[in-house]
């Protein structure tokens, strides 16, 4: 052990890493040391090295990694498995404001089902936008399984923007999945159930009356919108229907859909049946089902689709009698189904069998075209037979659930749950190249731009389903355990263990950091939720409040270090509405706003226009505040919404005659004069360089000469209240 610590030091100076050959070194603890004291070995060494990303540096890759449960999605930086960011989805989210204010509640509102408030979601898979069938970082999708809906993200500001309730199933899984050009998003259904809603059919008629299927929803990049009037999906029989994956290159325009327990079983052990996990798994093969989206969408315009809850749905016997939907047997309760990046196989991982199965797209053609079919299932859906869609199969251990590709031709790595193993193959020569054990019972497993047709290789991420004893105990709830593999050499080595301390994640996919582009603040006025201007915002100057009735609207702003205007007065009862403007240009610089006891809460990133409603319904004084630290200033950064009880008139009161001496003014005079003198040096010395050729330094010069531009008159003002020895006005205006 001592030896190889020594090597390992010895390795890094040969390297030309320091150590304690610096004088600067040698008073603090060595290198050697701090390995020595602390237990690490050369291999501890490398792994930091690999991962560490210094102070002030980024990351090369971003994930989007599922939060399960927590309906949100969660931002990590890959090497250093740092987490950026929590988007809020499915799932009301404070600090951002998501839920508390009307804006984003009007999201939330539409994945609202038969008018209920749904507040969480059992997030499963998020999906980048692509072109080419590669990353564009523009767009992020993710799947609720549990009430089934799809959110979009825009990441140009990472803020979901809409979420659709998929208007036929009560359970979905297959999603979210974009084929190429990200035309359209895949949802696939999961437990089968009457496809009507609020019908109802007895579990002993699941042959006949439930049903499974697909949804393709139409992705309008445009407007960076989901258009529930242009999607449709497939109706399919009560397989269960479960991940899905689009073709690419010569695949594109399919797009694949495995299922288990096609035995249709309806389980019921309190009446002495069997369970579900015993019919469900009887059979020897399930169905992967191979759909035509291209023709099926002509097909809908065409009108051969039927009208269920509103929505285009194509029947069965009219996929089958166009050609668009086929059925290959595949072994025992597959899980996932993927596509290589060269779009010619599609590998599928069967859960209870050891082998992954290769099928190749080409063979299935060649099947459709010769009308070479084994059977029909019994809705007369033609069946490939499994030897003619089959290029191979490979043994990989026990449980394979996943697979992700390497940016080398022919690599793929497969997750096998039950072995916590990570597989790394040819899936050309269908032979094993290496494995690595993980920690413990891997799930999904993600590959740098893994989905992609250009994978980027370099790191894997296993996203593993239990974490027993990696990290000091948090409780019988244990966190989320993400390690992450260096597979960049032809034997795979763990790097580093991230508790992830939310939800249940299933799946992640990463990103080059560099193809993402978000801003850093709104157009002034902006309605984040909708990309279109505010009709609440106001500038500077503007603030109003209006009443109506007993609607009080207050259209206010937010600049360092105030919120205009300072005090609301509103009668018991009155519904306050209340607009909140940032007029900040500066990065970063976002306020946050909420009025004591009223449960409301905005995060206003700089330039956005938030809206926040409530019933002032209980009299009394409630301080308004910002909630994010913006300046020196920012405790001071309040107001006071007064709720007069009714019939109340105003007295006269102490705070009508002032506290200031005429020396205290002419003090405060002296440091206005002071500061200015050394705003004038920064602004010469700003002016005098080449500061235009730096779009952040003019952002940050604009917003200045903004904030400075507020001051105007107000010298005059002062002074006269100076005159008038009003040394109370006199020194707050100075
Ligand atoms: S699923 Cu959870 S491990 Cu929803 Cu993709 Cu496979
Ligand atoms: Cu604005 Cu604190």
């Amino acid at each position: 052990m001592r030896q190889l610590r020594w090597q390992a030091a010895a390795a890094l100076a040969a390297a030309g890493i320091g150590l304690a050959a610096g004088s600067a070194w040698s008073a603090a603890e060595s290198l050697q040391d701090v390995l020595k004291r602390r237990g690490l070995s050369q291999q501890d060494l490398l792994s930091a090295a690999k991962t560490y990303v210094p102070t002030g540096k980024r990351d090369e890759f971003v994930t989007f990694s599922s939060g399960g449960q927590s309906g949100q999605i969660i931002v990590y930086g890959v090497p250093s498995m740092r987490i950026l960011k929590y988007i809020a989805v499915f799932t009301p989210e404070p600090w951002q404001g998501y839920g508390y204010d009307a804006n984003s509640k009007a999201v939330l509102d539409q994945g609202k089902i038969d008018g209920k408030d749904i507040t969480w979601g059992d997030t499963h898979h998020p999906a980048i936008s692509e072109t080419n069938g590669e990353y564009d970082g523009q767009f992020l999708f993710i799947n609720d399984k549990a009430n089934p809906r799809l959110a979009v993200i825009d990441l140009r500001d990472f803020e979901t923007k809409q979420i659709v309730v998929n208007p036929i199933y009560k359970s979905e899984h297959g999603g979210a999945f974009v084929t190429p050009n990200s035309e359209y998003v895949i949802e696939a259904a999961q437990y089968p159930a009457p496809l009507e809603n609020k019908k109802f059919f007895p579990l002993e008629q699941m042959n006949e009356k439930y049903r499974g299927g697909v949804t393709y929803w139409k992705f309008d990049r445009k407007e960076g919108r989901i258009d529930t009037k242009a999607s449709f999906s497939f109706e399919l029989p009560p397989y269960w229907q479960d991940l899905s994956d689009a073709g690419k290159g010569p695949s594109d325009g399919w797009a694949f859909t495995n299922s288990f327990c096609s035995e249709r079983y309806v389980g019921g052990i309190e009446k002495g049946r069997p369970p579900y996990e015993a019919g469900c798994s009887a059979k020897d093969t399930d169905y992967l089902h191979v759909m035509n989206w291209k023709k099926a969408a002509e097909l809908v315009k065409a009108g051969k689709a039927k009208k269920i809850n509103g929505h285009d749905v194509i029947p069965i016997e009219v996929a089958v009698k166009e050609g668009i939907l086929f059925l290959i047997p595949e072994p025992k309760s597959p899980h996932g189904v993927d596509v290589t990046p060269d779009g010619k196989f599609i590998i599928v991982a069967g859960k209870l069998d050891t082998h992954v199965s290769v099928y190749s797209f080409e063979k299935i053609q060649a099947a459709i075209k010769a009308g070479k079919f084994e059977s029909k299932d019994p809705y007369g859906i033609p069946v490939i037979g499994m030897k003619d869609a089959l290029q191979h199969q490979v043994q990989l251990g026990l449980g394979p659930l996943h697979t992700q590709y390497d940016s080398k031709a022919c690599l793929a790595y497969t997750s096998l749950y039950v072995d916590s193993q990570v597989a790394k193959w040819n899936f050309c020569e269908g032979k094993v190249v290496d494995k690595i054990s993980v920690h413990y019972n891997i799930g999904h497993l993600m590959t740098m731009e893994g989905d992609s047709t250009k994978p980027a290789g370099r790191y894997l991420v296993a996203l593993n389903k239990l974490a027993i004893d990696r990290f000091v105990p948090v409780g019988p709830l244990h966190p989320q355990n993400h390690q992450l593999i260096d597979i960049s050499n032809d034997k795979m080595q763990l790097l580093y263990d991230m508790p992830l301390p939310l939800g249940e994640p299933h799946y992640a996919v990463a990103i080059a950091a560099e193809k993402l582009k978000p801003a850093v603040r709104y157009k002034v006025g902006t309605d984040s939720r909708t990309d279109k201007p505010h009709p609440g915002a106001v500038k500077a100057g503007e603030e109003k409040t209006v009443r109506k009735g007993n609607k009080v609207e207050v259209f206010a702003t937010l600049i360092r270090s105030h919120i205009t205007p300072e005090t609301i007065e509103v009668d018991v009862g009155d519904d306050v509405v209340i607009h909140l403007t940032n007029l900040e240009r500066a990065q970063d610089e976002t306020h946050g706003f909420t009025v004591s006891t009223y449960n409301t809460h905005a995060s206003i990133e700089p330039g956005k226009t938030v809206t926040v409603k409530f019933k002032a319904d209980k009299e009394g004084v409630y301080p308004y505040y910002c909630t994010e630290f913006c300046s020196a200033l920012h405790l001071e950064m309040m107001g006071y919404l007064l709720v007069k009880p009714k019939g109340w008139k105003a007295t006269k009161t102490t705070l009508d005659k002032g506290t200031y001496t005429e020396a205290e003014y002419k003090a405060t005079v002296k440091k206005v004069a002071d500061t200015q003198a050394i705003i004038d040096s920064v602004v010469a010395y700003i002016t005098s360089v080449n500061y235009k050729d730096f779009p952040d330094v003019v952002a940050m010069v604009e917003d200045a000469f903004d904030q400075l531009g507020k001051t105007k008159g107000l010298k005059e003002k002062h002074e006269a209240f100076a005159a008038k020895k009003d040394w109370e006005n006199a020194n707050l205006w100075a």
